[in-house]
């Protein structure tokens, strides 16, 4: 994406200073800051004979087949993995697409912990494989679509938040979940310019976060996610504009009120917090009527362009949570 006010310039790799990683990150105990049993174990210990998974690049991951979000029931082939993980947005490492791959190769993402936060009954510092058991991952296809107007089919590997929101028991008060990414402008060369408000922020309201549809992808293409994909955990939504899909996620917190994102802080005008795919609302510099297809070329070597579904194809699943609001005020 583009900010209007403020030109974004590529960084020179010349500037770029690829800091050796060390182990020398303590490794944060879990605490689950509520009394009695539940403070004395952790809530998902992995039992001794289920090997934990590690978020390990490029390590084999497998998931359990959706019966409908696959290729077959979508026709369409995913992209390829080569595809999927050099064409990215990931600002912390880079504006253009190809800054990602060539810069997030070193990031650490072991040991890795999210703090779990706000009106929730089981607050505390997870573990990732203490959050994603490797027994509830799933296989899914997912149509992916960017508010620049291009779209991709991406086989993700992940858990429905749902279910892991459903374990942390959020209170009546919460009714939004807000998400940061990691902080870290030595292994981010990208957080060391005011490109956006860092961290990365994003947030759902309560019914988005539990729609089924909603992953925590911790995978792609049969392996463990790449760097430059959002390693070792983010979200996947899969009805809104990219964005929304927040990358390296170490916070989760439970709120009261609608959280700040970072697009919105940049420029409100153009990226609102709903973010739904929607055709029919226009970027106020471009069309969103068509997307491009990442990946396919035509028998002329031009890429396809295909129309731009409302809620990006997942309407039957998706439109009741938004009847009766004004897509074009609630964008
Ligand atoms: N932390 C963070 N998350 C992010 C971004 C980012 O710059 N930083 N870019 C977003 C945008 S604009 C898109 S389109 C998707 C891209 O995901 P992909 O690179 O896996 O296709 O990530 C989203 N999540
Ligand atoms: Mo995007």
């Amino acid at each position: 994406m583009i900010i209007r006010q403020r030109p974004l310039h590529p960084i020179p790799s010349s500037e770029i200073t690829p800091k050796s990683v060390f182990d020398d990150r303590r490794r944060v105990l879990k605490t689950l800051g509520f009394g009695g049993l539940a403070a004395t174990m952790p809530l998902w210990l992995p039992g001794p004979a289920e090997a934990a998974w590690r978020p390990t690049e490029g390590k084999a991951l497998s998931g359990t087949p959706h019966p409908k979000y696959n290729a077959q029931v979508l026709g369409q082939e995913p992209a390829s993995l080569e595809v999927v993980s050099t064409y990215n947005n990931f600002y912390e490492f880079g504006l253009g697409k190809g800054d990602p791959a060539e810069h997030a190769g070193k990031f650490k993402t072991t040991p890795w912990t999210i703090k779990v936060e706000g009106a929730v009954e089981k607050p505390g510092t997870y573990d990732i494989d203490d959050l994603i058991k490797a027994e509830d991952i799933e296989d899914r296809v997912y149509r992916f679509r960017c508010v620049e107007a291009w779209s991709m089919v991406v086989p993700w590997l992940g858990v429905p938040l749902a279910k892991v929101i459903k374990r942390l028991n959020p209170t009546s008060k919460a009714k939004y979940v807000y998400f940061e990414t990691v902080f870290d402008p030595d292994q981010m060369p990208g957080q060391r310019r005011p490109t956006l408000e860092w961290p990365y922020k994003e947030g759902l309201r309560m019914d988005e976060a539990m729609n089924p549809l909603t992953l925590l992808a911790v995978g792609v293409h049969g392996q463990v996610m790449p760097n430059q994909n959002g390693a070792p955990i983010r979200l996947i939504v899969p009805w809104k504009y990219g964005f929304k899909s927040i990358k390296s996620i170490v916070l989760m917190r439970f709120v009261e009120k609608e959280p700040p994102t970072s697009w919105s802080v940049a420029n409100g005008r153009e990226y609102g917090f709903y973010s739904n795919v929607n055709p029919n609302v226009s970027h106020p510099r471009w069309s969103q009527a068509t997307e491009k297809k990442i990946g396919l070329n035509n028998i002329f070597g031009l890429p396809i362009r295909q129309p731009t579904l409302m809620f990006n194809g997942y309407e039957e699943e998706v439109a009741a949570m938004y009847a009766g609001m004004d897509l074009r005020k609630f964008f």
